[in-house]
């Protein structure tokens, strides 16, 4: 390549990034915040009648409210896979815990954060958002995810000390919640003392101090909190400076339930409402005919305990009774809901006392739900509302109606989408033609006409169920569909579940085996073929989402610099100085800089 050639490429990268950034410049900015296994008890999403959540409420009143959204997958890692790069799980084969980027479909496609990046704008990430932290992606990263505070006992993190046992034996994360106080004069049951530590590894691992609730370390949702706080007020008030997409992490209330005294004082024990629980609600119900203790069944084991069943069990045999048991969960569930929302809360007025409150989108979301004993289960991942079902709040400055409620079935795969339609972003998300285009659809409409807007995507949310497996077949997995007024279960043994909402709507009675029923159940097998590669399916699947070209939407035909990169890679593979196949910009620059360097530098 003559210096000739090189210097005119340059140029044309040049234009396209100055481009990029000047239409970047009027582009609206993004804070998208998650929270860890928040189910329904949320003011407005008919949770809990106790919960306390008036930021999160404040939040609604300004913004369209979901109160039929649900993930796609409910367990943390595949959740947040497919939120983040808009692919289903199906499409991708990412339904477990291994790291994202490791499969070719989503390697090869860009996340939400990387696309915003690739359209000129700062990326900047903190807390619990994928699974799996990839640097590159962000500009700036301010605490990667920690699940602490965590009781300590000198050697090991253990369940909080008043959990009593067997209920605290079950581990340090899933049988533990109690409030973060002083803990002098504390020992576990075998007498060792216990203190508090946060939740890293190794030489990252700290003990965090608690005097009194005045004088203590901070809990890592606080320093997450304050950090998105402190970068919100650098970039308010400075107009025409580059947008930002900013991520916030919040982990509770994933366990450890364990957070500052005063929210568990917002619900006294003895106040606590129980969930409407139906006795003997689990036995039309088929999820433990696929699963056992260790995440694995075959399909016609006799029925065994899962992990829900586990920890409901074990809960209630640690208590004086079932009642009993569940008000100290759900005290705790409810004061982690409350911290969250006293962080969401901080960040709020850190947007709305700024100028930033005019040019900034606000989408709250959760990974997945939470059971609360309903089917004597007690955990995420199963494909009942409580685990699928999520709040979803998007606040559009100048486009979504304030107060909006729209009841429409949609998902956490809708959000990538909704965000390039919303700040006018280029619809190509692959980076090559190993990688997969978006599966959700904008949900821009039902933000300007939350009850009437035209929706585009499928009547049913999608959603698949993690089992720990080596391999994931697609076509092998479990799968549930929430249609308007159904939801339907397919399990991978065949065996189903179909619920007629308005009339029931705990989902209590399993209309299956119903014959009056029939045609709706083989309308849904038919509907659940067409959406995922089955075996013996007649209905081919539905081609990939073909978005329509916005005014806003970078041609196509005009060379990106990513196509440019493409090229540059293919002629100097050394570049690849990881060699994991891709090559982005920080490593594009490094090897510029050391072994090509540009011709005018
Ligand atoms: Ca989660
Ligand atoms: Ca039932």
């Amino acid at each position: 390549m003559t210096i000739k050639v090189i210097s005119l490429c340059w140029f044309y990268v040049l234009l396209l990034t100055t481009t990029n950034l000047l239409q970047a410049a009027e582009r609206p900015n993004v804070l998208l915040i998650i929270c860890d296994d928040l189910n329904g008890y949320v003011d407005g999403f008919g949770g809990h009648p106790q919960t306390k959540t008036p930021n999160i409420a404040r939040l609604a009143r300004s913004g369209v409210s979901f109160t039929q959204a649900h993930c796609n997958i409910p367990i943390c890692a595949p959740s947040r896979a497919s939120l983040f790069t808009g692919i289903y799980p199906h499409n991708s084969g990412c339904f477990g815990f291994t790291k994202w980027d490791g499969y070719d479909v989503l390697k090869n496609s860009r996340t939400l954060m990387d696309h915003f990046r690739e359209n000129g704008y700062q990326t900047l990430g903190t807390g619990k958002l994928m699974h799996h932290l990839v640097r590159p992606e962000w500009k700036q990263y301010g605490n990667p995810a920690d699940y602490g505070p965590f009781a300590y006992d000198g050697n090991e993190k253990v369940a909080h000390p008043d959990v009593p046992a067997p209920y605290r034996d079950i581990g340090a994360v899933d049988g533990s919640f109690g409030p973060f106080v002083n803990l002098k004069g504390r020992t576990t049951p075998d007498g060792k003392p216990v203190s508090w530590i946060n939740g890293r590894w190794g030489v990252n691992a700290k003990a965090l101090r608690v005097e009194s609730q005045q004088d203590r370390d901070l809990t890592p949702d606080e320093l997450n909190g304050e950090w998105a706080v402190e970068q919100l007020q650098s970039r308010a008030g400075k107009p025409g400076r580059q947008p930002f997409f900013m991520g916030v992490g919040f982990i509770r209330p994933h366990t450890p339930l364990i957070v500052p005294k005063r929210f568990f004082d917002l619900f006294p024990l003895d106040s606590i409402k129980l969930p409407v629980i139906r006795p003997g609600d689990v036995e039309d119900t088929h999820a433990r005919s696929i699963r056992g203790l260790a995440g694995g069944a075959e399909p016609d084991a006799p029925r065994t305990e899962d992990m829900g069943t586990r920890l409901f069990n074990t809960l209630v045999g640690s208590y004086a009774s079932q009642e009993d048991a569940m008000r100290h969960f759900i005290q705790a569930y409810l004061a982690s809901v409350a911290s969250a929302d006293e962080q969401i809360g901080r960040i709020l007025d850190a947007v709305d006392n700024s100028p930033l409150k005019d040019n900034t989108i606000i989408i709250l979301t959760s990974d997945h739900g939470w059971g609360m004993g309903e089917k004597n289960y007690l955990y995420k991942n199963s494909l009942w509302q409580e685990s699928t079902r999520v709040p979803l709040i998007v606040r559009a400055p100048g486009v979504g109606k304030a107060k909006g409620v729209s009841t429409r079935p949609v998902s956490l795969i809708d959000i990538y989408p909704t965000l390039i339609d919303l700040c006018g972003l280029t619809h190509e998300t692959t980076k090559n033609k190993n990688g997969h285009p978006l599966d959700g659809y904008s949900l821009k409409p039902l933000l300007e006409n939350p009850a009437h807007g035209e929706w585009s995507g499928p009547d049913s949310v999608l959603t698949a169920l993690y089992k720990w497996r080596m391999q994931y077949d697609p076509s092998q997995e479990s799968y549930a569909l929430r249609a308007d007024n159904w939801r339907y279960i397919r399990y991978e043994n065949g065996k189903e579940e179909l619920y007629f909402t308005p009339d029931d709507a705990y989902e209590w009675t399993n209309l299956a085996d119903d014959p009056a029923h029939a045609k709706t159940l083989q309308g849904f097998r038919r509907q659940l073929k067409s959406r995922i590669p089955m075996p013996g399916s007649d209905v081919p699947p539905q081609p990939p989402f073909q978005p329509k070209k916005s005014a806003a939407t970078r041609p196509a035909a005009q060379p990106s610099a990513e196509a440019w990169k493409e090229t540059y890679f293919a002629k100097h593979p050394a570049a690849d100085a990881n060699k994991d196949g891709t090559l982005p910009c920080p490593e594009y620059k490094a090897y510029r800089e050391e072994f090509d360097p540009l011709p005018n530098k």
